[in-house]
């Protein structure tokens, strides 16, 4: 007989445990049932689990349960993310061993994931900083090396001098590092890359075909990819009318490339801008101390898209002036400006200040002419003018000579058409060119808690991958993290080794991979990581694609971009036979919290949940600090984070009311691709719906069981 009231606490380790002895939930790559792959976006060690994940893997659980009951043969493993900088951090701070960290952190996330009652094959379990993780991504860097997937070389990074490192684009806040406070600097470095970039079109292209997968990440992806159609200019340079008669204007350069995807606006044009970096700009610098000056300080800035759009837009002119193209009697200047990035199209643009906000602000920053070239349809010539606001729309061509009257895209064409036939020394004067946003994948991370590079350096054969027997290369426990930089590089003898073509004195790579890399093929190993290689071709056959893929948007550029580049490169190689990594995708949205704040200024404090009481005034809500007494100001809801501490532990659901009314309210109070907001209500709720489903059942049972054959006995 049942008991009336659902008591979690008994019944949810019975049956937890019963699963457990039964191996339940571990998948049979021999089963011949149907598959069906569900996976939820693997977790960070990061400490403890938070509700973010406990929302992300009871979706998971919901489908591979369903699956399951549906007849198939489900596979939902679970494994760590587990190399990074935080476990650096800790070491830096609490001295403590980044591994001991990881794996003490491991054990904690995993008995909290147990509690939740989680239909995981933990037989598969693995951390990507296991030894024989780490192992088998070396033996695919290799095989990338081998098919020519892989390079090397010199790259622009934000290096932070105090701290001796690099920095990722996020860690750079107002030009300084986000833990040294130093002003950050643009170095050159030679780096490891994955050349993503030759699958652009393909990645750009079989998007369409991922018909379950969300709209919005296709279009994040596709713009990230960022396809563009334009023309190549060649702009011949001025002859100055004063300066050296070396016969050509500047030292060995007589024309500037120009990638534009808006031709058709050339008659807009009142100024070109260069990269600092440009050789053009640093030929110019070579006479013009303050132009080296100002290169300089364009070199501190941060290299991120961001910081560029936000940063002030500034230039120096460098006194070189080109000719226009289709026009003898018209120079324009040539300027070095900090908005313009060596690394995208040629480094150099022509600014039309008329049809593009940030050339229209520099312009009338310097005083350069603004000329009108597109103009809505419809609009009256004599009226239309641009004074402090672009105009970015369709329309007609104006001021634009022999393409007035046109549409942009016939004066595009025309342009491309006239231009191609032009000659400048032996060359067209343009070319048609397909360009992308998309970069080569940078992989190099001066750290010491990450998949160490198997690479050798050697003085007389070059770069020498590690022979495969030699693998792994393995990282040295006896390391130090007194001082900034990358410990592997002051390891006393872990760089040093023989040249494995030579034998003679040569160092390891002390470069470790991106994280990135780690989270980009685990989906596959799941598939069967007891293999020797990388993967068991057969048993990745058989499981992938993953049929359901759960997590957060924030990956939906970065990590499934790489991992479907990845996968193509992993079926070049031979690893798999797919190209496609997650048939079915799901971005679930945040847990949110309102935030509570007392004090003002440079005094004031977050205050967590747990530390206010609620009241409620006349219909007004107040919070109360529970220790003062003090008023909290309450703030709005927010994805909840540490340093708002609007954070509610899983546990505090858990522990008292059990893990299916956790699992329920997370499910049941939101859509699950929308924000859901937690609030102590909704969990309490949840919890009397689990009773009265509870009850029901209760109620039901007896009857069920006489009617049926099925055994009696296990009702609780
Ligand atoms: C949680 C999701 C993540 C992800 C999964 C694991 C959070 C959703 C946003 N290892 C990588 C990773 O993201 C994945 C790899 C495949 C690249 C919150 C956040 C609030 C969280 C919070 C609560 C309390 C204190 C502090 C924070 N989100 N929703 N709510 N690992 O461990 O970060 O997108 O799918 O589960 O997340 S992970």
């Amino acid at each position: 007989m049942a008991t009336e009231r659902y008591n979690p606490r008994a019944s949810e380790p019975k049956w937890q445990k019963a699963w457990d002895a039964k191996k339940l939930f571990e998948a049979d790559n021999d089963d011949p049932r149907p598959k069906y792959y569900v996976l939820e976006m693997f977790p960070y060690p990061s400490g403890r689990i938070h509700i973010g994940h406990t929302r992300n893997y009871t979706m998971g659980d919901v489908v591979a349960r369903y699956k399951r009951a549906k007849g198939f043969n489900v596979l939902h493993p679970m494994g760590w993310d587990a190399f990074g900088m935080p476990a650096e951090n800790a070491a830096m701070q609490n001295k403590v061993h980044p591994k001991d960290w990881t794996y003490q952190n491991i054990a904690v996330m995993r008995e909290q994931l147990k509690v939740m009652g989680l239909s995981l094959d933990w037989a598969r379990e693995f951390a990507t900083c296991d030894v024989d993780y780490y192992h088998r991504q070396q033996m695919l860097f290799l095989d990338f090396v081998e098919k020519g997937l892989v390079t090397r070389k010199s790259s622009k990074v934000n290096w932070d001098p105090e701290d001796m490192t690099v920095l990722a684009n996020e860690q750079v806040i107002d030009g300084r590092g986000w833990r040294s406070g130093a002003l950050v600097e643009q170095r050159e470095l030679t780096q490891w890359f994955f050349k993503i970039t030759d699958y652009a079109q393909d990645l750009l292209d079989s998007l369409e075909g991922l018909d379950d997968w969300p709209e919005k990440v296709k279009l994040m992806q596709a713009n990230w990819i960022g396809r563009s159609e334009g023309l190549l200019i060649r702009w011949p340079l001025a002859t100055p009318a004063t300066g050296p008669a070396t016969g050509k204007v500047i030292d060995g350069e007589d024309e500037l490339e120009v990638y534009t995807t808006r031709p058709d606006t050339i008659f807009g044009a009142s100024f070109m801008a260069v990269a600092a970096d440009h050789p053009l700009a640093k030929k110019a610098a070579e006479s013009k101390p303050a132009l080296a000056k100002f290169i300089d300080e364009v070199r501190h800035m941060g290299t991120s898209v961001a910081a560029l759009e936000t940063a002030e837009k500034k230039g120096f002119d460098t006194g070189i002036r080109v000719v226009h193209p289709f026009d003898a009697n018209w120079t324009l200047p040539v300027y070095v400006a900090n908005f313009v990035l060596m690394e995208y199209g040629t480094g150099a643009i022509f600014g039309c200040p008329s049809g593009d906000q940030r050339d229209l602000d520099f312009a009338n920053k310097y005083g350069l002419p603004v000329i009108p070239v597109v103009m809505p349809e419809g609009e009256n010539q004599g009226n239309f003018q641009i004074i402090d606001e672009a105009y970015v729309g369709d329309g007609v061509m104006i001021n634009s000579r022999f393409l007035d009257g046109m549409k942009p895209d016939q004066a595009f064409d025309e342009v491309a058409k006239l231009l191609e036939q032009k000659t400048i020394g032996n060359r067209p004067m343009a070319e048609r060119k397909v360009n992308f946003r998309l970069r080569d994948w940078g992989i190099s991370r001066q750290r010491y808690w990450g998949c160490p590079i198997p690479m050798i350096h050697c003085e007389d054969c070059g770069v020498v991958p590690v022979p495969k027997a030699d693998l792994p290369v393995r990282l040295p426990d006896d390391i130090e993290f007194d001082r900034p930089g990358n410990p592997l590089d002051r390891h006393p003898t872990w760089r040093h080794v023989k040249c494995p073509q030579c034998g003679k004195d040569a160092r390891r790579e002390t470069d470790t991979m991106d994280t990135f890399v780690d989270s980009s093929w685990y989906f596959a190993r799941f598939t069967a990581p007891w293999a020797n290689d990388p993967t068991d071709p057969k048993a990745a056959t058989e499981w992938l694609p993953v049929d359901q893929y759960i997590g957060g948007i924030e990956h939906a550029i970065l990590h499934l971009l790489y991992s479907r580049f990845f996968t193509r490169a992993m079926r070049e190689t031979g690893h798999v036979d797919l190209a496609e990594p997650f048939r079915g995708l799901f971005t679930q949205g945040m847990v949110v919290h309102e935030t509570y704040r007392v004090g003002s200024g440079s005094n004031s404090r977050w205050l967590a949940p747990s530390e206010v009481r609620l009241e409620d005034v006349d219909g007004k809500r107040r919070a109360i600090e529970i220790a003062t007494g003090e008023e909290a100001v309450i703030g709005p809801l927010e994805k909840m984070s540490k340093s708002k501490k609007n954070t509610v532990s899983p546990e505090e659901i858990t522990d008292g009311y059990g893990a299916d009314t956790a699992r329920w309210f997370m499910l049941s109070d939101s859509p699950p691709e929308r924000d859901v907001e937690w609030t102590d209500e909704g969990a309490a709720g949840a919890h009397r719906f689990i009773q009265r489903i509870w009850r029901l059942v209760s109620t039901a049972a007896p009857s069920s069981v006489h009617s049926t054959s099925r055994s009696g006995g296990e009702s609780d």
